[in-house]
């Protein structure tokens, strides 16, 4: 399989990070793309209409994009604990822990455009206020419900795999006053998983 990836996606890294979890990253070859709205990629645009990485090239059959969607399908091939819990309340806490950290993913992005990737003449200052406040209220929001102690699940690794990106953008910070979601993130980091698939090289997401 090929992983269409860039080395500083979130979504993407989340891909990765799952497949080292799960003891397959070996059947997978990652290549490096440079996608964004304003660079246009057309080996991305051939497999995926969106023009996003991450991308799963399987041979023989479709293409699968995003990175939720990836992620449960390789969660399918492997014979570990599944990293998406099948059913009940374990299920609900990893997919909406997995969804605010899509969303921090996201309103990290856009801030980033409202920040420093716009022309500074079409930048709109409340907009970037919007999205600092979305980024605020998630991290108050993650110090009380993030289940610290529960086996490691996708919720956990795509919220590792976000923070990471945010503090490398040096978007506002989720340390302040968080302790207990900067200390989960500190020990998650050190995962054999997340030390694998470092951010690297430069790239203009
Ligand atoms: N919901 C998608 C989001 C993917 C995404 O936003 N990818 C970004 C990189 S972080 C991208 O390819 N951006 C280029 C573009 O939007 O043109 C997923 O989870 O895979």
């Amino acid at each position: 399989m090929k992983l269409l990836y860039q080395t500083h996606s979130p979504p993407a890294r989340k891909v990765l990070v799952l497949a080292y979890e799960v003891g397959i990253a070996g059947r997978i070859k990652v290549v490096h793309h440079e996608t964004s709205p304003t660079r246009r990629n057309d080996e991305v645009f051939a497999e995926n209409p969106l023009g996003q990485v991450p991308v799963l090239l399987r041979p023989g059959l479709p293409a699968i994009f995003d990175s939720d969607v990836i992620c449960a399908y390789l969660d399918t091939l492997h014979d570990g604990r599944p990293l998406i819990p099948s059913s009940g309340e374990a299920r609900w806490q990893a997919l909406r822990i997995q969804a605010i950290a899509q969303g921090l993913s996201s309103a990290g992005g856009a801030l980033r455009w409202e920040t420093v990737r716009r022309p500074e003449a079409l930048r709109y200052p409340p907009l970037r206020d919007g999205y600092i406040e979305k980024l605020i209220a998630s991290y108050d929001w993650l110090e009380q419900e993030l289940d610290t102690e529960t086996p490691v699940h996708i919720g956990h690794i795509a919220l590792a795999t976000t923070l990471s990106w945010l503090e490398f953008r040096e978007l506002p910070t989720f340390r302040e006053k968080r302790g207990r979601l900067a200390a989960w993130f500190d020990a998650f980091e050190l995962r054999p998983s997340m030390r694998a698939t470092p951010m690297s090289g430069e790239t203009h997401d």
